[in-house]
C-alpha cells in the first residue's frame, strides 16, 4: 500500500488493541500519543531507499509464480526468495519482538516493520509474481497514466475516501474509525471471527502463509479477472473501480483487525513467558 493504506491500518489497529497493548508499544516506540502506530507505519518504506535497509526490500512482498485469472496460489518453497519475502520477514520479526534478550532498539525496529508487513500481505499485487505485481503493467485511473499497482496500493484507497487533500494522516484517522464502526457494527460485523481463524502467534509462518494465500486468492478474482493482457491500457476508474473498491475496503479492515489480534497476542505471550 501507499503511505495513506499503511497509515489507516496502523490506526484501525490502535482502535482494537487492549490498553496493555497499548500501553507495551508505546513503551517500546517512546510515544505516549494516539498516533504512536500511525507514526512508524511507513517508516519500511523509507528504509529500503537507504543503502542500508537495501536488504529488506524483498521483505515487502512475495511474488507468487502462479497463472491468473486460471489458477492462484503460494507455495512457500516455491514463491519465497533466497534473500526473504514478506511472509519469511513477519516471521523473522515477530520473533525478534518477542525476543527479551534483544536490545530494545532492535525490538522497536521490529515493532516497525511488523505494522508495515501485516499491511503489505493484503495488497493483493503484494502477493503475485506477474509483471513484477502488476508494476510492469500500463493502466488508466480517471484519465491518467498509472501501472496497475500503484492503482491498487494508492490509488484505489484514496479515491474511496474523495481524496486525501495532502492529508494523509487526518483522512486515515478517519477512514480507520469508518472501518471500526463497519468492524464493531456493520458490514464486518458477522466476518470479524472468521478473519482471526488462522491466528497463531507460536506459529507466525503459517498465519502470515494463510493472509498472503487469501490476498493472492483476489489477484485471480477481482485484480486480473481476465487475465494480464486484458487489463492492459484500460480505463480502471469506472467498472474495475466499482467491483475493486469493496475489495480494498475488506482487506485493509482485515489488516488493521488482524494487526491488532496479533500485537495483543505478542504482549500476552510476552506476559506469560519468564524474561
Ligand atoms: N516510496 C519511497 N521512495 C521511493 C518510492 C516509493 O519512499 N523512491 C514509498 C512511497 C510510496 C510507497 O513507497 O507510497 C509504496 O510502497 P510499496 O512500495 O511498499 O507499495
Ligand atoms: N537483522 C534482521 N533480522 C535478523 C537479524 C538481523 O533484520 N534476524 C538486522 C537488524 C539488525 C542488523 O540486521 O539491526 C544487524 O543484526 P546483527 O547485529 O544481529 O547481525
Ligand atoms: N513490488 C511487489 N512485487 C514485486 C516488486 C515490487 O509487490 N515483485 C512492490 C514493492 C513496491 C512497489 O511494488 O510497493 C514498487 O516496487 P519497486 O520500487 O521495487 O519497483
Ligand atoms: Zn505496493
Ligand atoms: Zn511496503
Amino acid at each position: 500500500w501507499g503511505g495513506f493504506g499503511h497509515i489507516t491500518v496502523a490506526y484501525l489497529a490502535s482502535n482494537f488493541v487492549s490498553n496493555e497493548t497499548t500501553a507495551f508499544f508505546q513503551g517500546l516506540l517512546r510515544n505516549d500519543t494516539e498516533h504512536y502506530l500511525a507514526g512508524v507505519a511507513t517508516w519500511a518504506d523509507s528504509l529500503r531507499y537507504t543503502r542500508w535497509g537495501r536488504f529488506t526490500g524483498p521483505f515487502h512482498f512475495i511474488d507468487a509464480k502462479d497463472s491468473p485469472p486460471t489458477y492462484c496460489g503460494i507455495d512457500y518453497e516455491r514463491d519465497c526468495k533466497k534473500e526473504g519475502c514478506v511472509v519469511s520477514a513477519l516471521h523473522n520479526y515477530t520473533t525478534r519482538l518477542l525476543d527479551t534478550e534483544l536490545h530494545v532498539s532492535e525490538r522497536a525496529m521490529a515493532a516497525k516493520f511488523v505494522v508495515h508487513f501485516v499491511g503489505d500481505i493484503h495488497q493483493p499485487l503484494h502477493t503475485e509474481d506477474v509483471a513484477r505485481g502488476g508494476n510492469g503493467i500500463h493502466v488508466l485511473f480517471d484519465g491518467r497514466n498509472f501501472n496497475l499497482h500503484h492503482v491498487w496500493d494508492t490509488s484505489i484507497p484514496e479515491k474511496l475516501v474523495g481524496g486525501i487533500h495532502r492529508k494523509p494522516y487526518e483522512a486515515a484517522k478517519r477512514w480507520a474509525d469508518v472501518l471500526t464502526t463497519e468492524i464493531n457494527e456493520g458490514k464486518f460485523l458477522s466476518a470479524k471471527d472468521e478473519w482471526l481463524k488462522a491466528t497463531n502467534v507460536s506459529d507466525p509462518r503459517s498465519t502470515a502463509l494463510s493472509w498472503a494465500t487469501e490476498s493472492n486468492a483476489v489477484v485471480c478474482t477481482t485484480v486480473l479477472p481476465q487475465g494480464p493482457d486484458a487489463i492492459v491500457g484500460q480505463e480502471l476508474g469506472s467498472k474495475y473501480y466499482e467491483a475493486a473498491a469493496p475489495v480494498v475496503e475488506a482487506q485493509i479492515a482485515k489488516a488493521g483487525y488482524r494487526l491488532a489480534a496479533w500485537m495483543d497476542l505478542i504482549v500476552s505471550s510476552l506476559r506469560n513467558q519468564p524474561s
